[in-house]
């Protein structure tokens, strides 16, 4: 609330300011994730090449970590036009509409090519979705593929249950409900606290996470199961982007279309670097054995009936294009 509050004062000031040397509109953009996250790096790299592409006529300014808003308040923030521009996992809104949800389905897109296959196939209806609720779609970037963190060896689902396990979405907070795990949503700028208070015990994220959240100081077991490769993405509230001059928004969609390769490429570069960082600090990585893949498939195969169902046509349409 404090956040919002300073927030609100701060676009008043820059409108007063703005409106005052009539030249330069600041534009604050809350991201989730922490500043040393390549998501984070590549957000100030495409507020840079926006702030140099406008002229000088917009000035984006990164929040990150959390700070201007929490995670789970930027889309509001950014559609209400508290906050112009932001990041977000927008499968944490799937609960708004079922394509949010898309890139966690397990194991439908498991490697960096299928998640971007799967993305192209889902993002003109993504972007039109994003459109009503008032916000343009500028770019989305992968996280490394999602494996599970534990305190112990897990060997198959029925090593899973009463164990209290984080969830981001509602994707993680079925995989809980259906392993018999108690599921509590956390941010991940809490996740360090919520394992070394005992409010969570396990997880499932990328190595990226796992490695800012420096997990090893609770956990011990990482399972590379792979299971989909969620994203984050970055969009505009379309009032005031409808207010940009036209170079202006060109600047912001050719800015966004670097970002989006940019940040691709980066996720897929630092992937193996975090497992070893976890290996090097003392967590055992593993392959899940063979009954545990199989109960994660069969949780898997429930999930991609249970959205497909939700999802309707367009669903249908976006994993039958997948697949082809
Ligand atoms: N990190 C984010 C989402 C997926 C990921 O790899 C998180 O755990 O919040």
């Amino acid at each position: 609330m404090k956040k919002l509050i300073a927030l609100t004062g701060g676009v008043a000031l820059a409108a007063l300011s703005a409106s005052a040397a009539s030249a330069q509109q600041k534009w604050d953009m809350p991201m989730a994730y922490p500043a040393t996250n390549y998501h984070s790096q590549n957000g100030e790299a495409f507020a840079k090449c926006v702030n140099a592409g406008s002229g000088g006529k917009v000035n984006v300014v990164v929040h990150a970590g959390g700070s201007l808003v929490n995670g789970n308040d930027i889309k509001r923030a950014v559609q209400t036009g508290q906050a112009p521009i932001g990041e977000r996992l927008l499968s944490a809104h799937a609960k708004e509409n079922a394509l949010f949800g898309l890139d966690s389905v397990p194991f439908l897109a498991t490697s960096f090519k299928d998640a971007d296959k799967l993305w192209a196939a889902a993002q003109p209806k993504i972007e039109a979705a994003l459109e009503k609720q008032g916000l343009v779609y500028l770019y989305s970037v992968p996280w490394p593929p999602q494996g599970f963190y534990f305190k112990k060896e897990v060997n198959s689902a029925a090593d899973m249950k009463g164990i209290k396990f984080r969830a981001y979405n509602a994707a993680t907070a079925r995989i809980a409900a259906l392993g018999g795990m108690v599921p509590v949503q956390i941010e991940a700028a809490e996740l360090s606290r919520a394992l070394a208070t005992g409010v969570a015990d396990s997880f499932i994220s990328s190595g990226s996470t796992g490695v800012d959240s420096k997990v090893w100081e609770s956990l011990t077991h990482f399972y590379d199961v792979q299971a989909w490769l969620p994203r984050n993405t970055v969009f505009a509230n379309k009032a005031a982007f409808d207010k940009l001059d036209a170079a202006t928004q060109k600047a912001f969609k050719s800015c966004a279309a670097t970002a989006a390769a940019d940040g691709a490429k980066k996720a897929e570069e630092l992937t193996a670097g975090y497992l070893e960082t976890l290996k090097k600090n003392g967590m055992k990585v593993l392959a899940p054995s063979d009954a545990l893949k199989a109960d994660l498939v069969k949780m898997g195969a429930t999930m991609t009936d249970e959205w497909i169902a939700t999802a309707g046509a367009d669903g249908k349409a976006i994993i039958d294009a997948f697949k082809k």
